[in-house]
Formats: C-alpha cells, structure tokens, sequence
C-alpha cells in the first residue's frame, strides 16, 4: 500500500466513530427498537402481553419506556383494556393509570370513540449527540379537522430539561407533530420552539389537567426543524370491538446540541421529562418522567422500613 493510501486509511479510520450517525434508522419502523410492525399489533391486540413491547436491540443503553393502551384493567366498563406498564431496558412493573380531572383515561373510557384519542406506547433513549424518541398511538398527523383547532389537531412533543418551574407548564421545547396550520403562521412539521411561556402553548381544551398540548405557533420561537424525524401510518391495525383502528408511530431524533445540552452528557440518567397529548383535547396523555417515581419510592420505603425494624428491635430488647 502507498503511504498516501495508508494515511488515508488511517484517517478514515479515526473518522468513522464520529460518522457512524444515528442509533436507530428513523423512519417509524420500530423494529431497530426490538419491536417489529408484528409485534405492535399483537401488543396492542392483547390485554396482557408484555413481551411484544420490551425493547430489544444491541447496545441497549436502558431506554425507558411506558404502553398504556386502551383503559387501564383496574377500571370496569372500559370499551376495550390494554398493557399498563412502565419499562426500563428489559424490565418493567405495573403502571396503574390515574384518573385525569376525576376521569379515566382515554375519554370517553366506555366508548370506542376514547380509541381515536389513546396514546399507546412512548420510549425514550439516547447517546452522545441525540435524545430519541419513539411513540405509537391513534391520531393521524393532520389530526380531527371537525373538532376544530386547537381542539382536534395532533398534540405537540413537550420536553422538560430543567425543571417544572421553567418553561411552558414547565416544559421549555415543543417539537411540532402536526401538519394543520390553520393560524398561517407557516409552522412546519417536526419544527422546534422555544416554549418559556404557557402561552407558548395551548391548553388542553377538555382536560386542562393534560396541558400542554399543541404549540401555539405565533407565540413560541421558532427554533430548527429537525432532519430525522417520522409520523407515520403503519398500514397495519388494532381491533377494537371488531372495528379496525389505524395505528401510528412516530420516532425522532433530537439533536442535544441544538437543545444546549453539551455532546456527550447524558440526560436520561438524571433529569428529563417528556409529555404527548394525544390531541388538543387533551382525552388522554403520555408521559416519562426521570427519575421514575419507583427509583425515588424504593430508598424511601427502605428507609423507613429499617427506622421501623430497628425501633421494634429496640423496644423487645
Ligand atoms: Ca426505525
Ligand atoms: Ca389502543
Ligand atoms: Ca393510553
Ligand atoms: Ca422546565
């Protein structure tokens, strides 16, 4: 080999970490998540299988994770039930959905029509340069133009990086998941805005409780749109009472960079939060929030489990 080609070579070689580019090829095909078109329909077709949502690929970097499809089996009269779970890597642990305004979730929970509101799955994960995000729900992109907007667009991404007393209902970045725009404001799918203000957002219109839901665009800062982003129709359905339902996903990949985060520190193992409302209605919503409530509740009770053993030990002694 000449020596211009071995240094070529060596180069390249150097050059290949730093363009080995992105985790997950986005194009809302899940299976590079472990979870194949297949496998979304028989997770969302059944009421107890876990198995077909635990996420499974190499290098997993513990992705957290959440399905909530259909009403949650703890409420009866549901219109159809669905896995309540929430995950992270390949464990997981019973999610029992809250009621939201005193209502459970999605609305209305004893009528299909609570199915074109569900959102189903969300995860998250992450590297050096990106955050990712995967969701699987019911609404189309172009969202439910006869209930009117904001009310029946697509809701809008909500990202928390510093804390609920910053941003937008505490949510700082909005990245747009919806193509109606009947404001004109020109907003673009997959667009991120600068959302500090609540009236950067629009409230959820039925459920405030769910709030935000869809950016008010000629309000918020527009910031970048970003490259790998999908919302896409599976072609592939869940059966509710018979009826099939189309089912969607959505994955993206978040440039850290461009949110201020430094390339190379990791978000997932401290603090983020990020919540879908299905729709600007707000009749039901996805949300992860780390830490997990689980991580902060176990020291706790374990504290408190040995106070009370030790204090038992003491008084028989
Ligand atoms: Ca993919
Ligand atoms: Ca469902
Ligand atoms: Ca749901
Ligand atoms: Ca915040």
């Amino acid at each position: 080999m000449k020596r211009g080609g071995l240094i070529s070579l060596v180069v390249f070689l150097f050059l290949v970490p730093n363009v080995m580019g992105l985790k997950f090829s986005i194009d809302g095909d899940l299976s590079d998540w472990g979870i194949t078109n297949d496998e979304l329909v028989q997770g969302l077709n059944s009421n107890e299988s876990v198995d077909p949502w635990i996420p499974f690929y190499p290098n997993m970097e513990s992705p957290f994770w959440i399905v909530e499809d259909d009403v949650d089996p703890q409420y009866p009269g549901g219109y159809d039930y669905g896995v309540h779970v929430r995950g992270n890597g390949a464990n997981w642990w019973r999610y029992y959905e809250p009621k939201v305004g005193g209502r459970i979730q999605p609305s209305p929970y004893n009528k299909v029509l609570g199915e074109l509101f569900d959102i189903e799955a969300i995860y998250v994960d992450e590297d050096d340069s990106y955050i990712y995000i995967a969701a699987v729900l019911s609404t189309p992109p172009q969202g439910y133009p006869s209930l009117g907007y904001p009310r029946g667009a697509a809701g809008d991404l909500a990202i928390d990086l510093d804390g609920k007393n910053n941003g937008g209902y505490g949510y700082e970045y909005g990245i747009r998941l919806g193509t109606w725009d009947p404001d004109g404001t020109g907003a673009v799918q997959f667009g991120v805005y600068k959302t500090d203000e609540n009236s950067d957002w629009y409230p959820a219109t039925d459920f405030s409780e769910n709030s935000p839901s869809v950016i008010n665009t000629s309000q918020a800062e527009y910031l970048f749109t970003l490259t790998h982003a999908a919302y896409i129709n599976t072609g592939r359905h869940e059966f509710v009472n018979g009826t099939p339902t189309d089912i969607y996903t959505i994955e993206l990949a978040i440039p850290k960079a461009q949110l201020g985060i430094p390339t190379g520190k990791m978000v997932l193992n401290s603090y983020f939060r990020v919540h879908l409302a299905e729709a600007g209605c707000g009749n039901d919503s996805g949300d992860i929030s780390i830490p997990e409530f689980p991580t902060i509740i176990a020291p706790v009770v374990a504290i408190l489990g040995s106070i009370f053993f030790l204090k038992r030990r003491k008084e028989r002694n």
